[in-house]
Protein backbone atom coordinates (compact mmCIF):
# COMPACT_ATOMS: atom_id res chain seq x y z
CA UNK A 1 0.00 0.00 0.00
CA UNK A 2 0.98 3.63 -0.54
CA UNK A 3 1.98 6.11 1.61
CA UNK A 4 -1.15 8.15 0.70
CA UNK A 5 -3.45 5.14 0.98
CA UNK A 6 -1.92 4.23 4.49
CA UNK A 7 -2.47 7.81 5.58
CA UNK A 8 -6.00 8.35 3.98
CA UNK A 9 -6.91 4.77 5.82
CA UNK A 10 -5.48 6.31 8.94
CA UNK A 11 -7.68 9.49 8.38
CA UNK A 12 -10.69 7.30 7.56
CA UNK A 13 -10.66 5.20 10.43
CA UNK A 14 -10.65 8.69 13.32
CA UNK A 15 -13.83 9.75 10.71
CA UNK A 16 -15.28 6.28 10.66
CA UNK A 17 -14.58 6.12 14.60
CA UNK A 18 -13.53 2.90 13.88
CA UNK A 19 -10.65 1.91 16.22
CA UNK A 20 -9.99 -1.68 15.28
CA UNK A 21 -8.99 -0.02 12.07
CA UNK A 22 -7.17 2.58 12.89
CA UNK A 23 -4.81 -0.23 15.01
CA UNK A 24 -4.92 -2.24 12.02
CA UNK A 25 -3.42 0.45 9.89
CA UNK A 26 -1.25 1.74 12.48
CA UNK A 27 0.59 -2.44 12.52
CA UNK A 28 -0.16 -2.70 8.77
CA UNK A 29 1.98 0.70 8.48
CA UNK A 30 4.65 -0.76 10.88
CA UNK A 31 4.71 -3.74 8.59
CA UNK A 32 5.47 -2.14 5.61
CA UNK A 33 8.08 0.17 6.90
CA UNK A 34 5.80 3.59 6.20
CA UNK A 35 6.91 6.89 7.26
CA UNK A 36 4.74 6.81 10.79
CA UNK A 37 5.22 10.58 11.60
CA UNK A 38 3.39 10.87 7.91
CA UNK A 39 1.07 8.26 9.27
CA UNK A 40 0.18 10.59 12.67
CA UNK A 41 0.35 14.01 11.35
CA UNK A 42 -1.26 13.16 7.25
CA UNK A 43 -3.46 10.23 8.82
CA UNK A 44 -4.53 10.59 12.18
CA UNK A 45 -4.38 14.44 13.37
CA UNK A 46 -5.62 15.22 9.81
CA UNK A 47 -9.01 12.95 10.71
CA UNK A 48 -9.08 14.71 14.21
CA UNK A 49 -8.91 18.15 13.23
CA UNK A 50 -11.98 17.39 10.45
CA UNK A 51 -13.79 16.14 13.06
CA UNK A 52 -12.84 19.41 15.48
CA UNK A 53 -13.90 21.49 12.89
CA UNK A 54 -17.65 19.36 11.96
CA UNK A 55 -18.32 19.85 15.73
CA UNK A 56 -17.47 23.69 15.66
CA UNK A 57 -20.53 23.76 13.00
CA UNK A 58 -22.61 21.65 14.87
CA UNK A 59 -22.86 19.03 12.78
CA UNK A 60 -21.10 15.77 14.77
CA UNK A 61 -21.68 15.90 18.85
CA UNK A 62 -19.65 15.23 21.87
CA UNK A 63 -19.91 11.23 21.74
CA UNK A 64 -18.49 11.49 18.27
CA UNK A 65 -15.29 13.47 19.53
CA UNK A 66 -14.90 10.97 22.23
CA UNK A 67 -14.93 8.33 19.33
CA UNK A 68 -12.52 9.55 17.16
CA UNK A 69 -9.89 10.21 19.95
CA UNK A 70 -10.66 6.86 21.25
CA UNK A 71 -9.57 5.65 17.45
CA UNK A 72 -6.97 8.33 17.03
CA UNK A 73 -5.25 7.09 20.55
CA UNK A 74 -5.59 3.45 19.90
CA UNK A 75 -3.73 3.93 16.62
CA UNK A 76 -1.48 6.18 17.93
CA UNK A 77 -0.08 3.82 20.80
CA UNK A 78 0.63 1.33 18.72
CA UNK A 79 2.90 3.52 16.34
CA UNK A 80 4.51 5.54 19.48
CA UNK A 81 6.80 2.87 20.49
CA UNK A 82 7.99 2.32 17.05
CA UNK A 83 8.92 6.06 16.31
CA UNK A 84 12.46 5.87 18.10
CA UNK A 85 13.15 9.13 19.88
CA UNK A 86 16.16 10.56 21.77
CA UNK A 87 18.75 7.90 22.77
CA UNK A 88 20.51 7.88 26.11
CA UNK A 89 23.25 11.22 26.51
CA UNK A 90 21.83 12.76 23.06
CA UNK A 91 18.85 14.88 24.32
CA UNK A 92 18.03 18.26 22.55
CA UNK A 93 16.72 19.42 26.04
CA UNK A 94 14.40 18.86 28.45
CA UNK A 95 10.64 19.46 27.49
CA UNK A 96 7.89 20.03 30.37
CA UNK A 97 4.47 20.00 28.45
CA UNK A 98 1.07 19.84 30.14
CA UNK A 99 -2.65 21.33 29.56
CA UNK A 100 -2.83 24.20 31.24
CA UNK A 101 -5.30 24.77 34.55
CA UNK A 102 -9.03 24.51 33.92
CA UNK A 103 -8.40 22.70 30.39
CA UNK A 104 -8.89 19.40 29.55
CA UNK A 105 -7.99 19.06 25.90
CA UNK A 106 -5.59 16.76 25.41
CA UNK A 107 -5.06 15.45 22.17
CA UNK A 108 -3.42 18.24 20.48
CA UNK A 109 -0.63 18.56 23.31
CA UNK A 110 -0.04 14.92 22.98
CA UNK A 111 0.75 15.03 19.26
CA UNK A 112 3.30 17.79 19.98
CA UNK A 113 4.78 15.69 22.99
CA UNK A 114 5.10 12.57 20.49
CA UNK A 115 6.69 14.58 17.78
CA UNK A 116 9.33 16.83 20.24
CA UNK A 117 10.30 12.98 21.50
CA UNK A 118 10.92 11.87 17.88
CA UNK A 119 12.57 14.99 17.51
CA UNK A 120 15.20 14.11 20.63
CA UNK A 121 13.59 16.33 23.43
CA UNK A 122 13.65 14.72 26.35
CA UNK A 123 9.71 15.21 27.28
CA UNK A 124 8.04 15.14 30.11
CA UNK A 125 3.92 15.36 29.62
CA UNK A 126 2.01 16.19 33.08
CA UNK A 127 -1.02 15.44 31.27
CA UNK A 128 -3.80 17.95 31.27
CA UNK A 129 -5.65 20.57 33.96
CA UNK A 130 -2.24 20.89 35.22
CA UNK A 131 -1.94 23.74 37.96
CA UNK A 132 0.32 26.30 36.83
CA UNK A 133 2.15 25.57 40.16
CA UNK A 134 2.35 22.10 39.52
CA UNK A 135 4.21 23.21 36.31
CA UNK A 136 6.52 25.33 38.09
CA UNK A 137 7.73 22.84 40.55
CA UNK A 138 7.95 19.97 37.61
CA UNK A 139 10.25 22.95 35.91
CA UNK A 140 12.56 23.22 38.76
CA UNK A 141 12.83 19.37 39.75
CA UNK A 142 13.53 18.36 36.35
CA UNK A 143 15.89 21.52 35.60
CA UNK A 144 13.67 21.78 32.17
CA UNK A 145 15.08 23.85 29.41
CA UNK A 146 11.69 24.29 28.08
CA UNK A 147 7.97 24.55 28.82
CA UNK A 148 5.25 24.09 26.63
CA UNK A 149 1.25 25.43 27.83
CA UNK A 150 -1.57 24.02 25.58
CA UNK A 151 -4.89 26.29 26.10
CA UNK A 152 -8.11 25.32 23.92
CA UNK A 153 -10.31 27.56 25.24
CA UNK A 154 -10.32 31.46 25.54
CA UNK A 155 -11.46 31.37 29.12
CA UNK A 156 -8.21 29.20 30.28
CA UNK A 157 -5.24 30.75 28.01
CA UNK A 158 -5.26 33.74 30.90
CA UNK A 159 -3.51 30.51 33.05
CA UNK A 160 -0.48 30.61 30.25
CA UNK A 161 0.01 34.33 31.77
CA UNK A 162 -0.57 33.53 34.93
CA UNK A 163 1.93 30.33 34.44
CA UNK A 164 4.58 33.29 32.96
CA UNK A 165 3.78 35.23 36.11
CA UNK A 166 4.74 32.43 38.23
CA UNK A 167 7.60 31.04 36.63
CA UNK A 168 8.79 34.94 37.06
CA UNK A 169 8.10 34.29 41.11
CA UNK A 170 10.12 31.33 41.26
CA UNK A 171 13.43 32.93 39.85
CA UNK A 172 13.14 30.49 37.09
CA UNK A 173 12.20 32.99 33.92
CA UNK A 174 15.54 33.74 32.76
CA UNK A 175 16.62 29.78 32.23
CA UNK A 176 13.94 28.75 30.57
CA UNK A 177 12.14 29.18 27.54
CA UNK A 178 8.72 29.15 27.61
CA UNK A 179 6.45 27.94 24.31
CA UNK A 180 2.51 28.70 24.23
CA UNK A 181 0.34 26.73 21.96
CA UNK A 182 -2.93 25.58 21.32
CA UNK A 183 -6.25 26.36 18.66
CA UNK A 184 -7.34 30.18 20.05
CA UNK A 185 -3.50 31.00 20.94
CA UNK A 186 -1.70 33.22 18.79
CA UNK A 187 1.64 35.05 17.77
CA UNK A 188 -0.27 38.18 19.55
CA UNK A 189 -1.26 36.35 22.78
CA UNK A 190 2.38 35.42 23.03
CA UNK A 191 4.03 38.68 22.37
CA UNK A 192 0.97 39.89 24.78
CA UNK A 193 2.06 37.63 27.74
CA UNK A 194 5.86 37.54 27.15
CA UNK A 195 5.84 33.74 25.81
CA UNK A 196 9.51 33.01 24.35
CA UNK A 197 7.62 31.17 21.70
CA UNK A 198 4.45 30.38 20.02
CA UNK A 199 3.99 27.45 17.81
CA UNK A 200 0.92 26.68 15.44
CA UNK A 201 1.20 22.74 15.43
CA UNK A 202 3.58 20.13 16.44
CA UNK A 203 5.84 20.63 12.97
CA UNK A 204 6.45 24.33 13.21
CA UNK A 205 6.61 23.71 17.38
CA UNK A 206 9.80 20.91 16.69
CA UNK A 207 11.11 23.73 14.38
CA UNK A 208 11.23 26.74 16.32
CA UNK A 209 12.12 24.95 19.61
CA UNK A 210 14.58 23.19 17.75
CA UNK A 211 16.08 26.85 16.74
CA UNK A 212 15.28 27.91 20.10
CA UNK A 213 18.12 25.91 21.46
CA UNK A 214 20.44 26.52 19.03
CA UNK A 215 20.67 23.57 17.25
C1 LIG B 1 -11.84 17.14 21.09
C2 LIG B 1 -12.53 18.29 21.80
C3 LIG B 1 -12.98 18.03 23.09
C4 LIG B 1 -12.76 16.69 23.81
C5 LIG B 1 -11.33 16.68 24.39
C6 LIG B 1 -10.76 15.26 24.43
C7 LIG B 1 -9.29 15.29 24.79
N1 LIG B 1 -8.85 14.26 25.48
O1 LIG B 1 -8.57 16.19 24.44
C8 LIG B 1 -13.86 16.78 24.91
C9 LIG B 1 -15.12 16.17 24.35
C10 LIG B 1 -13.53 16.10 26.25
C11 LIG B 1 -14.05 18.30 25.03
C12 LIG B 1 -14.55 18.92 26.15
C13 LIG B 1 -14.84 20.27 26.21
N2 LIG B 1 -14.77 21.17 25.22
CO1 LIG B 1 -13.87 20.81 23.55
N3 LIG B 1 -13.26 20.57 21.81
C14 LIG B 1 -12.71 19.56 21.17
C15 LIG B 1 -12.45 19.96 19.70
C16 LIG B 1 -13.64 19.42 18.89
C17 LIG B 1 -11.19 19.48 19.05
C18 LIG B 1 -9.89 19.78 19.80
C19 LIG B 1 -8.81 18.89 19.24
O2 LIG B 1 -8.43 17.88 19.86
N4 LIG B 1 -8.34 19.22 18.01
C20 LIG B 1 -7.35 18.40 17.30
C21 LIG B 1 -5.93 18.77 17.75
C22 LIG B 1 -4.92 17.95 16.92
O3 LIG B 1 -5.73 20.14 17.48
P1 LIG B 1 -5.32 21.21 18.59
O4 LIG B 1 -5.83 20.77 19.92
O5 LIG B 1 -5.65 22.54 18.11
O6 LIG B 1 -3.74 21.05 18.70
C23 LIG B 1 -2.83 21.48 17.68
C24 LIG B 1 -2.39 22.95 17.83
O7 LIG B 1 -3.33 23.77 18.47
C25 LIG B 1 -1.07 22.89 18.53
N5 LIG B 1 -1.00 22.78 19.98
C26 LIG B 1 -1.91 22.33 20.86
N6 LIG B 1 -1.42 22.32 22.09
C27 LIG B 1 -0.16 22.76 22.04
C28 LIG B 1 0.79 22.95 23.05
C29 LIG B 1 2.05 23.43 22.72
C30 LIG B 1 3.07 23.60 23.79
C31 LIG B 1 2.33 23.73 21.38
C32 LIG B 1 3.66 24.26 21.06
C33 LIG B 1 1.38 23.56 20.37
C34 LIG B 1 0.14 23.06 20.70
O8 LIG B 1 -0.50 21.71 17.99
C35 LIG B 1 -1.54 20.71 17.91
C36 LIG B 1 -1.19 19.71 16.83
O9 LIG B 1 -1.18 20.30 15.55
C37 LIG B 1 -12.47 21.53 19.79
C38 LIG B 1 -12.86 22.26 18.50
C39 LIG B 1 -11.68 22.80 17.74
N7 LIG B 1 -11.93 23.09 16.50
O10 LIG B 1 -10.60 22.99 18.27
C40 LIG B 1 -13.45 21.74 20.95
C41 LIG B 1 -13.35 23.04 21.79
C42 LIG B 1 -11.91 23.38 22.08
N8 LIG B 1 -14.04 22.63 23.03
C43 LIG B 1 -14.73 23.59 23.53
C44 LIG B 1 -15.47 23.50 24.76
C45 LIG B 1 -16.31 24.71 25.14
C46 LIG B 1 -15.41 22.34 25.56
C47 LIG B 1 -16.14 22.06 26.87
C48 LIG B 1 -16.23 23.25 27.85
C49 LIG B 1 -17.53 21.55 26.49
C50 LIG B 1 -18.53 21.37 27.58
N9 LIG B 1 -19.55 22.18 27.48
O11 LIG B 1 -18.36 20.53 28.45
C51 LIG B 1 -15.32 20.90 27.47
C52 LIG B 1 -14.04 21.39 28.21
C53 LIG B 1 -14.03 21.24 29.68
C54 LIG B 1 -12.71 21.71 30.21
N10 LIG B 1 -12.67 22.13 31.44
O12 LIG B 1 -11.68 21.74 29.54
C55 LIG B 1 -14.68 24.86 22.68
C56 LIG B 1 -13.85 25.97 23.28
C57 LIG B 1 -14.47 27.33 23.01
C58 LIG B 1 -13.57 28.45 23.41
N11 LIG B 1 -13.08 29.15 22.43
O13 LIG B 1 -13.30 28.67 24.53
C59 LIG B 1 -14.20 24.30 21.31
C60 LIG B 1 -13.38 25.29 20.47
C61 LIG B 1 -15.46 23.83 20.52
C62 LIG B 1 -16.40 24.97 20.14
N12 LIG B 1 -16.32 25.45 18.92
O14 LIG B 1 -17.18 25.40 20.92
N13 LIG B 1 -13.66 18.92 23.90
Amino acid sequence: MTQADLEAKAKQAVLGYQKADAEAVAKQAIAEGADLVGVIENGFTAGIQEVGELFAQKKLFLPHIMAAAAAMTAGIDILKPELGGKTAGESKGKFVIATIEGDIHSIGKDIVAIMLGVAGFEVLNLGRDIPCDDIVKACIDNKADIVGSSALMTSTMVNQKTLETKLKAAGIRGSIITNVGGAPVSQDWADQIGADVYSENANDCVKKILEAVGD
